[in-house]
């Protein structure tokens, strides 16, 4: 990463600085203003973006990136080093403990639930190293600050429209709807899935949900057998939060005539007709506005945050006309009701 600083003309600008001072007969440490290596120059407006995965089929990760970009991109000298860390989980932390130790990053951005554990891993090695995390919770960290969402709400809205669309359906008197997820993890199993059942039991206390794990964030194919597998068995609407899986999930729907819902982005044009909801978030703009924060020295490093629907953050797109020509108008008037009552704050689903 070191190359970095040849290009953008700080490293040469040291250099130059540094033979004068020698040249002078001043070098000495209290003279030289940069205070040590040249990585600490400015290292502040450096920023890692650690994506844990790859950005293709994971929008969660896409928006990440472009948030962080547009802050960088809004003032000079800052970089933007983005760096996908793959599926191996197990690999995460050597290759973000490795970007703390080069020391030439101010900020590491991430974002997932497992993100947490890892920089507090790696911050009690590198305490110096300031992190900035998305999608996770930690507090007390004076080097990290992280913001997550209202998921209980994103998730409950799917639920509300699943159950809404399956009694349309002629499957109807099963009362059960899907949901595949890649992997089970603490945020999965104890706010996502309750959250999308009580959406569902919100429409009809008699829904189940035919819950099923992938096992990985890119296997279409397993996506795919395992959702013919809960439509056969009487599920008729499916929520998809398995990355580059999603696509195969939407493709069995599709052949067997079923539906699905889609999470975190505005997913009605991977197949309209078949996708009949999108339960959003907006990492971008979170990454956008905390980046800004970041660069403004203004980031309250320690605390942890919570945005949700009144926020602004987390939504259901409504006004798209691929949603409109999927569903029917009454559904669309109940779904229409529900995010009244959920952006009004009479309906709180906190946490
Ligand atoms: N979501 C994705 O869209 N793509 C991923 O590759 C991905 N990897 C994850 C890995 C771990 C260990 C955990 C805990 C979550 C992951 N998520 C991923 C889920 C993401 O954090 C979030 O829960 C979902 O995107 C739903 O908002």
């Amino acid at each position: 990463m070191k190359f970095n600083f040849f290009r953008n003309g700080v490293f040469p600008g040291f250099l130059v600085c540094f033979a004068v001072l020698v040249l002078a007969g001043c070098g000495t440490k209290k003279n030289n203003q940069s205070g040590g290596s040249p990585a600490t120059a400015d290292k502040s407006k450096k920023i890692a973006v650690f994506i844990p995965g790859v950005m293709s089929g994971s929008p969660i990760y896409e928006m990440l990136a472009a948030g962080v970009n547009r802050a960088a991109a809004e003032q000079p000298d800052v970089s933007v080093t983005v760096i996908e860390g793959g599926f191996n989980q197990a690999e995460w932390e050597t290759r973000i403990t490795a970007l703390a130790a080069s020391g030439a990053y101010g900020l590491i951005v991430s974002s997932n639930p497992s993100l947490p554990a890892i920089a507090q891993s790696v911050s009690a090695k590198f305490p110096e190293q300031q992190f900035l995390l998305l999608d996770g919770e930690v507090t007390g960290n004076p080097a990290i600050y992280s913001l997550r969402y209202n998921q209980r709400e994103q998730a409950f809205m799917a639920g509300h429209i699943a159950a809404l669309v399956t009694l349309e359906t002629e499957t109807a008197e099963v009362r059960r709807v899907g949901l595949v997820a890649a992997q089970e993890y603490p945020a999965m199993n104890t706010i996502i899935l309750p959250g999308y059942l009580a959406g569902a039991r919100s429409v009809d206390p008699a829904f189940t949900v035919d819950f099923r794990v992938v096992g990985n964030w890119f296997d279409a194919g397993t996506g795919a057998s395992l959702a013919a597998d809960m439509i056969r068995g009487g599920a008729a609407v499916i929520l998809c939060i398995a990355g580059g899986a999603n696509e195969g999930v939407v493709q069995a729907a599709f052949e067997a005539g079923a539906k699905a819902v889609w999470f975190d982005t505005n997913g009605y044009g991977i197949r309209p007709g078949t996708v009949v909801g999108s339960s959003v978030l907006y990492q971008d703009k979170a990454a956008y506005e905390q980046t800004k924060r970041y660069l403004a020295g203004t980031l309250p490093f320690g605390r942890a945050e919570m945005v949700g629907v009144s926020d602004g953050f987390v939504d259901f797109v409504e006004d798209d006309p691929r949603y409109v020509s999927a569903v029917s108008p009454e559904i669309r008037a109940k779904q229409a009701e529900l995010l009244g009552r959920i952006r009004s704050g009479e309906l709180r689903l906190g946490e």
